[in-house]
């Protein structure tokens, strides 16, 4: 070919493939926009059809949001390493053993009495027993003059006390009363685990004192949490002589032996638990809140004290 038509032939196609690429370039954008605005559209429909799903969900109640309905301990904000610790805690919180259904019976308002139904759980109170078991002794009642621990036929039963926070199911029952009493942990004695056998009895007594030296710790005895580790076949009742109630209202009157019958009773019943205050709401002690354990008749009761004070009791 003629070199000028040559030429002429090359700068031709060069001109159409540079009229021609803006055309194609187009094109293939055109392409790309239309396939990401079909992706949107998926994407989109998806949120939608989920976002329906979950609202549908929620009306017919399948499924709710983590709102709160339920009291949650309170959370010190001051420091994360306390709020670590304060959620391992209720992780471990929750005791031994499986508890039964829980209800609470208002027993009387003079003295302030309540009757808390399977507070413990079966494991937690042969538990106590058996930490208690080999270190048994006499118990004793305190003597207003001295303030010291005496022997007394008032009382005939054997006992033992442990120690505050002794290990981790003694914690988690702790902090079990603590809730339930809304006393901090810091005002309780340490448990008492008491056993009584045939005609063993302690009787009617206040918890609070009437010496000047007990109190220097921890002040006035405020409330006992009295737990039953143990049913007894008969007798074995804890009874209030002054509760202002009218005593054979009770559901299990005709279950009680003579001695209950004297006063507001309480048969007891394996984890149940009775809470009630020794001073009233204004502080001063409540002398309504006189109780006893009536002597057993039939089988063997073991219970387990812990008095709360009015203020932190330092072991
Ligand atoms: O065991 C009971 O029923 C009563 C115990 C009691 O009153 C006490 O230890 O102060």
């Amino acid at each position: 070919m003629d070199p000028i038509l040559k030429r002429l032939n090359f700068f031709y196609r060069s001109v159409r493939v540079l009229i021609a690429a803006p055309a194609m370039a187009k094109g293939k954008y055109r392409r790309v926009q239309a396939l990401r605005a079909t992706r949107y559209r998926a994407v989109l429909m998806l949120f939608l059809g989920l976002t329906a799903v979950l609202l549908a969900l929620l009306i017919l109640g399948i499924v709710s949001l983590p709102v709160g309905s339920h009291v949650s301990p309170p959370i010190p904000f001051s420091s994360l390493t306390a709020l670590r610790r304060q959620t391992s805690e209720w992780r471990r919180g929750e005791g031994l053993g499986t508890r039964g259904k829980q209800w609470t019976q208002v027993l009387s308002w003079e003295p302030r009495a309540f009757l808390y139904h399977n507070f413990l759980s079966k494991e937690e109170c042969e538990y106590l027993i058996s930490l208690a078991k080999p270190h048994l002794a006499k118990s004793t009642v305190v003597d207003d003059k001295s303030g010291g621990s005496v022997d007394s036929n008032v009382r005939t039963s054997n006992g033992m006390f442990l120690r505050r926070g002794q290990d981790r199911i003694i914690r988690d029952i702790e902090k079990r009363i603590a809730d339930f009493t809304f006393i901090p942990a810091e005002h309780g004695e340490g448990l008492q685990i008491l056993h009584y056998e045939f005609g063993q009895k302690y009787e009617p007594h206040h918890d609070y004192f009437g010496d000047p030296f007990n109190t220097r710790n921890g002040g006035q005895r405020t409330a006992t949490m009295l737990m039953y580790l143990s049913d007894v076949e008969e007798g074995g009742e804890t009874v209030f002589p002054y509760a202002k109630a009218n005593f054979s209202d009770v559901p299990w009157w005709n279950e009680l032996s003579e001695c209950g019958k004297r006063g507001l009773a309480v048969k007891p019943k394996m984890g149940n638990a009775v809470l009630f205050w020794s001073t009233k709401p204004d502080g001063t002690v409540d002398p309504a809140s006189l109780h006893g354990s009536c002597p057993v008749i039939k089988g063997d009761k073991w219970s387990a004290p812990k008095w709360m004070r009015l203020e932190e009791y330092k072991v």
